[in-house]
């Protein structure tokens, strides 16, 4: 596949869309940017600003003409009502691919998250990684919306042939900020390779990668992400000493730390 040059990135005004903004023109790739919130600064160079909610399926399926493969971050990030989730998530992401049908976008690279899998136990040192293909265990109504993403993608590629990455994030800031994110962490850099990666790799058909850095203390297996060309340059474990000293260790008693998706396992319903 040829690199895809102008790229829909969705939820463009939030945390990851912010930093990606940066870092992904570097990689070749024009930016239209879509958002129900306007994205901090306006357009920059090579920009294009799109300001609308995944429910306005006009407005959406303009935004997606004309470009080569979408990056869809928009919905809501953390666990929030059904309804709520049900219309930004599920709905949204279904708007979202019927949008790129119909404007004949080859593949989309969907943010999925580590809650999709969240009530599975973390590995005990010396344990095998977590695959990608372990059954989906979400924590939150969040998670869940999160393997609808992914069995969406599953349905479009079979159907349609519409290709998808699905990226189970692990945890996407600027610095690790936790113990658990010791080990969950995906640097900013680290992302925009996973995503360049996952946008130019050939016939990836639907592929589920985990998305984090080469973190000492990883939980799951990074195999089918570097199957597509990734390799993750960064690591959490020069901030561990700092974290620990301020935290202390993961207790193996506390559920919240004995779960891949911490403490999203406990929060209360929402
Ligand atoms: P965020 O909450 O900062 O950004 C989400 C953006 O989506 C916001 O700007 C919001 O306005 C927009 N949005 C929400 N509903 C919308 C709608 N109906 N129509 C249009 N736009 C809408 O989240 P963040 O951290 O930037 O994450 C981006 C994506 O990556 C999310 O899908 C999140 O679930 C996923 N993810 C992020 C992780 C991380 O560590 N940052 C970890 C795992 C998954
Ligand atoms: C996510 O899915 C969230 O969007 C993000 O805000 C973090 O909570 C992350 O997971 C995490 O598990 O650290």
């Amino acid at each position: 596949m040829p690199t895809p040059r102008t790229i829909l990135l969705t939820g463009a005004a939030g945390g990851l869309g912010t930093l990606l903004r940066d870092l992904l023109p570097p990689y070749g790739y024009a930016l239209r940017l879509f958002d129900v919130a306007p994205v901090p600064g306006g357009a920059g160079p090579d920009e294009e600003v799109v300001t609308a909610d995944l429910a306005d399926r006009a407005a959406l399926r303009e935004a997606v003409r004309g470009t080569d493969a979408v990056v869809h971050l928009a919905g809501i990030s953390g666990e929030a009502p059904f309804e709520q989730i049900l219309r930004a998530n599920i709905e949204g992401t279904y708007h979202l691919y019927e949008a790129a049908l119909a404007e004949g976008v080859r593949r989309v690279v969907f943010a999925s998250s580590n809650h999709a899998v969240g009530f599975t136990p973390r590995p005990g040192d010396g344990d095998p990684l977590i695959p990608v293909h372990t059954p989906h265990r979400p924590d939150t109504f969040y998670g869940l919306s999160k393997n609808f993403g992914e069995d969406l993608a599953q349905l479009y590629w079979d159907r349609h042939g519409l290709e998808t990455v699905s990226v189970r994030i692990g945890s996407c800031f600027p610095e690790p900020t936790t113990v658990r994110m010791l080990s969950t962490w995906l640097s900013p850099a680290d992302a925009a390779r996973l995503l360049h990666a996952a946008l130019t790799a050939e016939g990836v058909g639907h592929t589920v990668v985990y998305g984090s850095s080469a973190n000492t203390r990883l939980w799951w297996d990074l195999a089918s992400a570097r199957a597509l060309g990734y390799t993750p340059q960064d690591d959490s474990e020069p901030y561990a000493a700092r974290l620990l000293a301020e935290h202390g260790d993961l207790r193996p008693d506390d559920p919240a730390h004995t779960r891949l998706g911490g403490d999203f396992t406990t929060a209360p319903a929402p």
